[in-house]
């Protein structure tokens, strides 16, 4: 059996940088080609810059290592997708089409699919949002993950690929800056109060959002992709939740060990985006599919969070 050779988009980002080192721990650090469109020089394993926008490119470094599985992460957000509509449609779907067409061409074994909960709207029920309601997103981005997760049903469909894909809630880690996420206050924040800085919050106070700790997100990405076929019983995105909460509890959770940590509050053109949202997501089809089952909770993120950007900012032995 041909060995596994796992090719990672969008490896530089919050997500890939994490998927990346797990799965060099799993598959070897020689079995994980590593790309992302910025160069990376003291990259530790095999690392390719690669833009996914291009067809030939991707196509040869899928040749070049003998490619047998794609994680495609690359992806502009919700926030900053807001800034150029037209090109961030461009690029999410073109990436994805490129994805699409070289693993159908080059028989790639398995594809992972990235979705998010940015694909609901406000026509639905926002608590306990359920697997599959009419998807009506307000953002460019969510637009692009609706139409995705259609795209990956009709490759498993036509083509019998076995691409498989989760819709994310904000994913919070302590390994990457905030990026263009309307959810990334929930890393910013923590930021802040290791460094001793006032925290201005671009969300309102009591706007809750379903959020998971990076460690859970991983961990239910990989429990998806090694579930045996047959059980997978939703091919356009599985809904995963971890927990939700507010700015204001976030902001209560972190005072336990901060207590003079300061907050203030500054809604910007981010919080339309986050009121579109769910306030928490039933995902109960993939629990009962999968067995899967969030480890963490509001408190114990917290303190892991806390514990690393210590580590990080102050070189205190975690
Ligand atoms: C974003 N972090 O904010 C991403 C995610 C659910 C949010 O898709 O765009």
């Amino acid at each position: 059996m041909k060995s596994e050779k796992i090719l990672i988009t969008g490896a530089l980002g919050q997500l890939g940088t994490v998927l990346t080192n797990e799965l060099q721990k799993k598959y070897g650090i020689n079995s994980v080609i590593a790309t992302d469109l910025r160069p990376n020089f003291d990259f530790n394993g095999v690392f390719e810059t690669l833009d996914v926008t291009n067809f030939k490119a991707i196509e040869e470094c899928v040749i070049k290592h003998n490619v047998t599985q794609i994680y495609h992460l690359a992806a502009i957000l919700s926030a900053n997708g807001e800034k150029n509509p037209l090109k961030t449609w461009d690029i999410n779907m073109s990436t994805l089409f490129n994805v699409l067409e070289v693993s159908r061409l080059c028989n790639i074994n398995k594809i992972f699919y990235p979705s998010s909960i940015a694909v609901f709207g406000d026509e639905i029920e926002s608590v306990n949002t359920p697997q599959s309601p009419n998807l009506t997103p307000l953002t460019v981005y969510g637009m692009s993950k609706v139409a995705g997760e259609n795209w990956v049903n009709y490759y498993h469909k036509r083509y019998g690929l076995d691409i498989r894909s989760l819709r994310y809630p904000g994913v919070i880690g302590y390994q990457s800056l905030p990026g263009g996420g309307t959810t990334d206050y929930a890393v910013d924040i923590y930021h802040k109060a290791v460094n001793n800085e006032d925290f201005e919050c671009f969300l309102k106070a009591s706007t809750m959002l379903p959020m998971i700790f990076i460690d859970d997100a991983i961990r239910a990405t990989l429990e998806l992709m090694d579930a045996p076929r047959k059980i997978i019983s939703i091919r356009t995105s599985y809904n995963l939740a971890g927990m939700s909460f507010t700015p204001n509890e976030l902001y209560n959770s972190i005072r336990k060990t901060y207590p003079d940590f300061k907050i203030s509050y500054n809604p910007d053109f981010r919080q339309e985006i986050a009121d579109s949202w769910p306030k928490s997501i039933d995902d109960n089809t993939a629990r009962k599919d999968w067995g899967w089952k969030p480890n963490y909770d509001l408190d114990s993120m917290t303190n892991i969070m806390i514990q690393k950007l210590k580590a990080q900012y102050h070189s205190v032995v975690a």
